[in-house]
């Protein structure tokens, strides 16, 4: 699927760097362009794609902070420049935007779901958003902004794709020393899945294509991507339960959003070498995803590659009942009260021991 990205914010520009290095590297050419937006000129001068720094009337480069109203605004008013300056690079060939953002900040939190709704007014092709939620360790005020970017971003985006920090990394890091861990694995995994519908070579009937990608995410509302892999023998035969049991890790284990369980869609993709992908596995295992998941709608496909080892990604469209996402949701929610209590009750100021004795 032929793409252009724009990462709005400091993870945005971090994740959307890694996304287009990795496409580069491995030659696939799903990336058509890839773009920076920051209210900080320090986190865009550690990049080398292109960039722009917004805000400079208001923030004077050094960035929001962690308001997002403040970087929703922002973007509001320079949408236009923003997308003038993706202009040469929204060809006819791009089949799909991906706004890139933590949602969890202050200038991706506020700026990608403006952006989204400015450049899904313009463009025809489908404008998705790629998520970062805040891990569980941050602090609320990254709860609280993630929750409110969510609602907004979810409405806005054509489908979200969420990715939870907590997700995909190590369980020996702490999430900050992580990041360039994650950043690398989401490149990866999406970048696979943005490559998997680009495989034109040695294509049979099965291979993956782009707009499989794009209706898997037509429901809208939320997203997830599961991945996992495991050495392959070189006789298909014997990796039936090789691509069965990659399959149930990806969903079970390696998903994006852990726990998510219901969906409304799924595309399960088996990335290795041809003559190992066997179709009785890649059968029982898509099977197996639309039990697991109760969705009726679960498409598949190959994605040739030369390797020893087979691939599976599951992706999963309209996934908003999730437990997971549910115990964010409350988790922001909770967030969300409490600042506006602190915010709100000056009485609790007055409750120490001196005062007591004046009631
Ligand atoms: N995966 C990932 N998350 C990040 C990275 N940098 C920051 N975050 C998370 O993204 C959220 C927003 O932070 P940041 O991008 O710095 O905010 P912004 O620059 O104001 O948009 C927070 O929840 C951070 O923990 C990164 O490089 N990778
Ligand atoms: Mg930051």
């Amino acid at each position: 699927m032929k793409v252009v990205l724009i990462g709005v914010g400091q993870a945005g520009g971090k994740v959307t760097q890694a996304l287009a290095e990795f496409d580069y590297e491995m030659g696939f050419g799903a990336v058509k362009s890839a773009m920076a937006v920051n209210t900080a000129g320090a986190d865009l001068r550690e990049l080398d794609i292109d960039t722009m720094l917004i805000g400079q009337d208001r923030v004077k480069g050094h960035g929001v902070g962690g308001d997002n109203e403040l970087g929703s605004e922002i973007m509001a008013d320079e949408a236009i420049e923003v997308m003038d300056g993706l202009e040469g690079s929204l060809t006819s060939e791009a089949e799909g935007i991906f706004v890139v953002a933590g949602l969890g900040g202050g200038t991706g939190s506020g700026g990608a779901p403006v952006l989204a709704r400015e450049l899904a007014r313009i463009y025809d092709v489908p404008v998705y958003v790629l998520g970062i939620l805040p891990g569980r360790n941050e602090g609320s005020i990254y709860q609280a902004n993630a929750g409110r970017s969510l609602k907004t971003v979810t409405r806005e985006a054509d489908a979200t794709l969420l990715i939870d920090n907590d997700a995909w990394h190590s369980a020996q890091e702490s999430v900050e020393e992580g990041f360039d861990n994650i950043n690398d694995a989401i490149a990866q995994r999406i970048g696979l899945l943005l490559a998997s519908g680009e495989i034109t070579e040695g294509v049979g009937e099965s291979v993956v294509d782009s707009s499989e990608i794009i209706n898997t995410l037509r429901p809208g509302g939320m997203a997830a991507l599961g991945y996992a892999s495991a050495p392959a023998s070189e006789d298909a035969g014997e990796n039936v339960n090789t691509i069965t049991s990659i399959t149930r890790n990806a969903l079970l284990t390696g998903m994006s959003v852990p726990n998510v369980v219901e969906a409304e869609t799924g595309l399960l993709v088996i990335a290795g070498q041809p003559d190992r992908i066997s179709r009785k596995g890649v059968e029982r295992a898509r099977s197996w995803v639309e039990d697991q998941t109760g969705s009726l709608e679960v498409r598949g496909g190959d994605f040739p590659m030369e390797s020893d080892r087979v691939g599976a990604l599951v992706l999963l469209g309209g996934i908003e009942r999730s437990n997971r996402v549910d115990e964010f949701m409350e988790r922001a929610r909770e967030a969300h009260e409490a600042e506006q209590e602190h915010q709100r009750d000056p009485a609790a100021e007055f409750k120490n021991d001196k005062l007591d004795n004046l009631f």
